[in-house]
């Protein structure tokens, strides 16, 4: 059974948001990724939304661009924890989704990634470590992890001139 939902505003948001599915599928945690838009498709987010969490889903991931309202807007509806993700925009690179995202008003949190591919690898990660929370073989998938980005870093220290 699926344990992080990720849903995006648009299949244009998929390259970005591949990046969390990737990272989940690399610390083999279990997850579904469908499109669903807060202004294409409102009624599909409140059911996405408002029956998430009887469906076992524990942690959500929303990436949108623009005027993301998406990952508020599922917030609203469900106490499961909802990271956002800031899709690079066309017109302001993502400025604008990162602002709709961050500024939630005080009473209902969305945990806010960086713009783009990182934010959307971390978002990934940070579901990855919630579920490490209450599940041993993806704790030490996390702690793997973590070790191998280490290993790779003390292991080549050449700094060359060109
Ligand atoms: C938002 O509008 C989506 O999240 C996407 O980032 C942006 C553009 O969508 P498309 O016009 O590419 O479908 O809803």
């Amino acid at each position: 059974m699926s344990k992080v939902a990720i849903v995006m505003g648009s299949q244009s948001d998929w390259p970005t948001m591949q990046n969390a599915a990737l990272m989940l599928k690399q610390l083999g945690v279990e997850y579904d990724a469908q499109v669903v838009s807060a202004h294409r498709t409102p009624e599909l987010l409140t059911e996405f939304a408002v029956t998430a969490a009887d469906k076992g889903i524990e942690v959500i991931i929303a990436g949108a661009g623009g005027a993301a309202h998406l990952p508020g807007m599922i917030a609203a509806h469900t106490h499961l924890p909802v990271f956002g993700v800031p899709v690079k925009s066309r017109t302001l690179n993502g400025l604008d989704s990162l602002l709709s995202i961050v500024q939630m008003p005080k009473g209902v949190a969305v945990g806010t990634l960086a713009i783009g591919d990182a934010g959307a690898a971390n978002a990934g990660l940070m579901a990855a470590q919630i579920i490490a929370l209450h599940d041993e073989a993806v704790r030490s998938a996390v702690q793997d992890f973590r070790r191998s980005q280490t290993q790779k870093v003390l292991s080549n220290q050449k700094l060359e001139l060109p």
